[in-house]
């Protein structure tokens, strides 16, 4: 069949809106129509260039919430009309990882989806009879994607896709890292690096968590206001100071805060935020992604004197159980979705969210077809 999308035919390239060609579901896939696509950093990110899985050409898209059209042979999860969200991470129910009862990094098809193709190896996308890669095993930036069955979540029908398609990565991210990572609790002091889409829900999962202070940095202070509604009690630029932000932290708290979160995608920020952490106890989490050939540094003495330094995918979120879940909190009013989405535009104005979130005007902007 023929879709609408917007395809990254280069690395630094805007995106074209073209009609591709989608090949049926195979066996264990599902052709899904997306109704709304959130714009990640991630997605931006990999269009960079700086991703070390980054592939061309390739249909960008991870954020998205959809309907299912038809299913492949042998798929019994899913059935046409259901309302879905994409799936990043993926949950078989059956891999190491998915029965550990640790971790939700299932690797059921995560090889095939770091390689821009379904399970067995090839694209169900085309352009003109060339292949195009699928990204993160979503691909929302196309009207029709073809997804594995694992990597669905079914979520009620009710619910405001507009919204609800921040739950494929960036809120869910957030806030899940808060509760599932680093396991804030009550009266605990927070600091969170970054402040779009993903700081902003660290925010809010932390004043779920009914964490004490909550501090929050950005060089950009036009993010202020939105963190001060979600919960920050101190907003702080790092222009502002003429020393390490890790310092000023540590300043403004005594011996540095219980948690820290690095939602940039930033290696001398990481550092910061590790050590900025309260000595004896303190824990950082990474939630940023760095790109290719970057590394992260700092004396081991920040370890040795008790800090922990950790990390989160989808904050640790298994997508099949716990996004159903998520999604009834949303419209319940328990995770508000709405303050998030700052921008909406049809799929042909796209590369403008990418450029509102470069000028850092934008916190989500999200796509309707
Ligand atoms: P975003 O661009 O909306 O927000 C980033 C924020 O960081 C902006 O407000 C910007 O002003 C601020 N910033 C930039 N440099 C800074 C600095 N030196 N000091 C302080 N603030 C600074 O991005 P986003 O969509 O919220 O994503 C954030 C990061 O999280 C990206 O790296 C993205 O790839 C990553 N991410 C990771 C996961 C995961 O599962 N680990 C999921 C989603 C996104
Ligand atoms: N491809 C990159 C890694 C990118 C990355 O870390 N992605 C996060 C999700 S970002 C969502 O916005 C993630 O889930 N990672 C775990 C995984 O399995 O991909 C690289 O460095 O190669
Ligand atoms: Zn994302």
């Amino acid at each position: 069949m023929k879709s609408r999308a917007a395809v990254a035919f280069a690395a630094g390239e805007p995106l074209q809106i073209v009609e591709i060609d989608v090949a049926p579901p195979k066996a264990g896939e599902v052709l899904v129509k997306i109704t709304h696509t959130g714009v990640c950093h991630t997605d931006a990110f990999t269009l960079s260039g700086e991703d070390p899985e980054g592939l061309f050409p390739v249909v960008l898209g991870h954020e998205g919430a959809g309907i299912v059209v038809e299913v492949g042979e042998g798929v019994t999860s899913v059935k046409p009309g259901d309302h879905v969200i994409p799936l990043y991470t993926a949950e078989c129910g059956k891999c190491e990882f998915c029965t550990s009862g640790k971790t939700n990094l299932c690797v059921a098809v995560r090889a095939t989806q770091g390689k821009g193709v379904m399970p067995d190896g090839t694209s169900r996308f085309s352009y003109n009879g060339q292949p195009i890669y699928h990204y993160m095993g979503c691909s929302t930036f196309s009207e029709y994607t073809v997804v594995a069955d694992v990597s669905l979540a079914v979520v009620n029908p009710d619910a405001n896709p507009e919204h609800v398609c921040l739950l494929g990565c960036g809120v869910t991210t957030g806030i899940g890292a808060v509760h599932n990572t680093a396991k804030v609790a009550e009266g605990d002091s927070v600091a969170v690096f970054g402040l779009g889409g993903i700081g902003l829900a660290v925010i809010q999962g932390a004043r779920q968590a009914k964490a004490g202070r909550i501090i929050a940095i950005d060089t950009n202070p036009s993010k202020f206001d939105l963190a001060k509604e979600f919960g920050a009690t101190d907003c702080i630029n790092p222009k502002d100071f003429d020393k390490p932000i890790q310092q000023v932290v540590v300043e403004m708290t005594g011996w540095g805060v219980d948690h820290s979160f690095e939602c940039i995608g930033n290696t001398e920020v990481m550092r910061a935020a590790l050590e900025c952490a309260h000595r004896g106890w303190g824990q950082s989490v990474i939630i940023g992604v760095a790109g290719a050939g970057k590394e992260i540094s700092t004396r081991p003495f920040q370890l040795v004197t008790g800090r922990k330094w950790m990390g989160t995918a989808f904050g640790g979120v298994k997508g099949r159980s716990q996004l159903p879940g998520m999604v009834e909190d949303a419209m319940a009013g328990k995770i508000e979705l709405a303050p998030f989405v700052t921008h909406t535009m049809g799929l042909d104005a796209i590369n403008e969210a990418f450029e509102l979130m470069h000028e850092g005007k934008s916190i989500r902007s999200v796509v309707h077809y």
